[in-house]
């Protein structure tokens, strides 16, 4: 070889096990040193380089990771060791049971020192079961479970996962070593992929699982090349020395895990040492609660005894061990059929598709109907009434249906069409628009449609808004229907007595209702604000107007204009608060809330904020008890000026005995005139009101 082959050789050689190195950070540390720009880079180095030397690319250089040309069909391959299926157990008695019958077989075995079993327990990874073999550290073989003795040969494809190194590190790599783990996607890398899919108008997948699957599973390892798929390793098979002997380095598994991070395999996080049913059901719990927090699915977890010579003795039935288990949590996706589509109307009037399904258990609850957003959302999942559809509830989350099943269509399904199956309103027959560029048809009909008024009652009164505890849904519900309740300001001439005849409606909890009705007659004015239900106007937004006009004469007095010198108050706020005070109904819906006694309470203005900042005061006359120059002070003190004569930007004239000339040009401008306590008051209040500076 010429020196410069020579050197192109070890530049070579350095490349690869840089990039080799930048993965197994990336992978098995979770903690990268480098950008994915220099990652890049590398990468390009090294495609350049084995360019001009392809005699020296080798399947172990991660320049394989493109893939490599397609198969016609994968072959089958004989696992040198079983790969091994669990058992599933979904009860905490289940767990107490098999817990009981580990330790009595190890107690017999003599092998229960300690009188408690010692596990370790993992998540158990919702993906594809794999097994790749390394021979001197070098991956040679990758294979399905298939049914656990022979299963489909994907090495050309598993050589495109990143996190699958093609190279073992370290000084003890056995001559022969099986990994066992699973292959998966993140739900983030999920979703990006199909939103790229569906860009190019290529297939989606249902869910992370469906996406690793037939990612996996394609004739073409470039396609699998370009599929974000990870691989984690949580056991081993096959495991021999230089002589092929079989050898465990270790004798606990947790150790076995342990070691396999050391030769560089990306090893099951979340791993956790367990004593006794007690340790393990403490785990399920803290998986189950962080479940909804991982990036992956897992679909439950799995406890395995720790001293491998106890593994030995406990031994197997069937297929599954009887030193492991798998603890599932209820199924977050199950498949059902929808039955229909229904449409409910919401505060603001929006036609909002919620699906009617067959009722199915998952996610721990049954679920019998699903939102579906809106039209346009139906039509990209092509989701059509009649179909099996997968139902997805994870965590807390509301119930969605993620898409049909395509192949058990029957081709009796309907789509669904709103402008033809909701001419009018559903509650309130009145008209509907949907309009232009707009996803959403709502109701024309406003609080006159009971649907609409119902939402707004319950807006009202939840805990952002009004607050009152008790006035729940259903009560809501029986109330307009009763005719007894219109707007909100009849809440307030609910009486104990009356309400009491409620279904479900003791004394008792009637008397607390009207109590907590009672109290919410003092709201602070921003919460007044926001449950009104003012379009665009949400907590943020009424705070800074409550704060800005400390009255809610003040608000509903407000042009346009005046209500843009609001912070965070642009055009499209400002309008659809003048829409909502120009609605006669809306007004009155304000005065009879004062007339049944509601009286918003002005904010206090946090330390910092003056209640005169940028307003301009006249004073004219002489006033009882202040100085001019004590008055001075005291509006600049308060953040204001003090001028000298009376303009439309005048914020204020103060008037005292003698006044001249300025009152009358105060009055002929509309300028608000104030006398001495009209000015303290204003002084100790919070952020002033009047017109802007
Ligand atoms: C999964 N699916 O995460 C096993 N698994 O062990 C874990 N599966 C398993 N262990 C023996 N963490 C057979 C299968």
């Amino acid at each position: 070889m010429s020196p410069a082959a020579g050197d192109a050789r070890q530049r070579l050689s350095a490349l690869r096990e840089q990039i080799a190195e930048h993965n197994r950070r990336y992978y098995v540390e979770d903690a990268p040193t480098v950008s994915d720009a220099e990652y890049d880079r590398l990468m390009a180095d090294l495609l350049e380089l084995e360019a001009a030397h392809p005699e020296w690319v080798t399947a172990d250089s991660p320049s394989q990771r493109v893939g490599a040309a397609p198969l016609d069909a994968f072959g089958t391959v004989r696992h040198a060791v079983r790969m091994l299926s669990l058992g599933n157990a979904f009860e905490p008695q289940d767990i107490e049971a098999f817990d009981e019958r580990v330790a009595g077989t190890l107690r017999e075995a003599g092998l229960l020192p300690q009188g408690v079993v010692e596990y370790v327990a993992e998540y158990k990874f919702d993906g594809v079961a794999v097994s790749l073999r390394y021979e001197d550290g070098r991956l040679v073989l990758a294979a399905t479970r298939g049914d656990g003795q022979v299963g489909e040969d994907i090495t050309a494809n598993a050589r495109t996962l990143r996190s699958v190194p093609l190279r073992l590190r370290g000084p003890d790599v056995p001559a022969v070593l099986e990994v066992r783990g699973e292959v998966l996607m993140t739900r983030a890398d999920f979703d990006r992929m199909n939103q790229a899919q569906a860009a190019h108008g290529d297939k989606t997948f249902v869910n992370p699982r469906n996406a690793a699957a037939g990612s996996l599973r394609q004739l073409d390892p470039r396609i699998t090349a370009t599929r974000p798929l990870r691989f984690f390793a949580y056991g081993w098979g096959q495991v021999l020395d230089e002589a092929g002997r079989e050898v465990l380095p270790h004798g606990r598994h947790g150790a076995m895990l342990d070691w396999l991070g050391a030769l560089g395999l990306p090893v099951s996080p979340g791993r956790r040492p367990c004593r006794g049913a007690a340790g393990l059901l403490a785990f399920y719990a803290d998986i189950g609660a962080a479940r909804a927090t991982l990036p992956y699915d897992i679909d439950g977890v799995v406890y395995k005894v720790d001293d491998l010579k106890s593994q030995e003795v406990l031994g197997f039935v069937a297929r599954a061990p009887r030193f492991a288990i798998a603890h599932k949590f209820p199924a977050q996706e199950e498949t059902t059929r929808l039955e229909g589509i229904d449409v409910q109307v919401g505060r603001t009037g929006a036609l909002t598709p919620v699906g009617r399904l067959r009722p199915v258990f998952v996610g721990g609850v049954t679920v019998t109907n699903a939102t579906l957003h809106n039209e346009d959302e139906i039509r990209r999942k092509d989701v059509r009434i009649g179909d099996m559809v997968v139902v997805r509830r994870a965590g807390d989350v509301i119930p969605e249906i993620v898409g049909p099943v395509e192949a058990l269509r029957t081709g009796a399904e309907v789509v669904f069409d709103m402008g033809t199956m909701y001419p009018a309103c559903p509650v309130c027959g009145s008209a509907v628009e949907r309009p232009e560029g707009e996803a959403i048809t709502r109701c024309t009909a406003g609080l006159f449609c009971p649907a609409q008024r119902k939402q707004t009652l319950w807006y009202a009164a939840s805990r952002k808004a009004l607050d009152i505890e008790g006035l729940g849904d259903k009560l809501i519900e029986q109330l307009v229907d009763s005719g007894r309740v219109h707007t909100l300001a009849d809440l307030y001439s609910l009486g104990e007595l009356e309400l009491s005849t409620y279904p479900r409606m003791g004394l008792k909890s009637a008397a607390n209702l009207v109590e907590a009705i009672g109290q919410s007659r003092r709201p602070p004015l921003s919460r007044l604000l926001y449950a009104l239900g003012i379009r665009h106007v949400g907590e943020t937004t009424a705070r800074d107007l409550a704060r800005h006009f400390g009255s809610i004469d003040a608000i509903v007095a407000a042009s346009e204009d005046e209500l843009l010198v609001v912070p965070e108050v642009g055009p499209v706020v400002a309008a659809s608060i003048r829409r909502f005070f120009s609605e006669a109904h809306n007004r009155e819906v304000i005065a009879d809330l004062r007339a049944a006694g509601v009286e918003p309470v002005a904010e206090a203005v946090p330390v910092g904020e003056k209640p005169l900042a940028g307003k301009t005061v006249v004073l004219t006359g002489t006033l009882p008890s202040l100085s001019r120059d004590e008055a001075t002070r005291m509006i600049l003190a308060a953040g204001g000026k003090v001028s000298g004569s009376v303009s439309r930007k005048t914020a204020w004239v103060v008037a005292g005995d003698e006044a001249g000339s300025k009152l009358a040009k105060a009055a002929e401008l509309g300028v608000p005139i104030l006398d001495e306590d009209g000015l303290k008051a204003l002084l100790s209040a919070p952020r002033a009101g009047g017109p802007p500076a």
